[in-house]
């Protein structure tokens, strides 16, 4: 019992100081409470076309699937540097395809929808190491529709 009430504690105390390192000093809160932080995503979420990008921090990988329709993207390796990845997949074969990518772990940090004759993007960030990336539709990957991102 107490064994598993301290691995609770060890994200909290994470992710406790995680929270604290975002906020600024200039802002303290003398309520002392945190319940009305607002982690709701907003409805301006798919505007990110707009540009505006200021810091210039974003990075945009490419991927398409074969046009042609086989299981197979068009290249096998991306890289990136840590940080945000904006990935702009592109689907123009009548198959549907998606890409997910997992880091080391097999852990899935980011995904598009499966897609057929069109473009999609999705954000997820990355850090320094391998991931791996792969279409997740039945059978796609052991063809082939797989590769490697190195974040370095
Ligand atoms: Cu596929």
């Amino acid at each position: 019992m107490k064994a598993s009430l301290k691995f609770l504690a060890v994200p909290l105390a994470v992710g406790a100081l995680v929270f604290a390192g975002c906020g600024s000093d200039d802002s303290s809160d003398d309520s002392g409470s945190t319940d009305t932080t607002t982690t709701q995503t907003q409805p301006a979420d798919n505007s990110s076309n707009a540009g505006g990008n200021s810091g210039g921090s974003a990075q945009v990988l490419t991927l398409a699937a074969d046009p042609s329709g086989a299981l197979a993207y068009d290249t096998t390796e991306l890289s990136a540097k840590p940080g945000k990845v904006t990935l702009d997949f592109t689907n123009e074969s009548p198959v549907g395809h998606d890409a997910v990518f997992e880091d080391a772990d097999g852990n899935e940090v980011g995904a598009t929808d499966v897609i057929t004759g069109q473009s999609t993007t999705t954000e997820f960030e990355v850090d320094a190491g391998e991931y791996t990336f792969y279409c997740s539709l039945p059978g796609h990957e052991e063809a082939g529709m797989k590769g490697t991102l190195t974040v370095k």
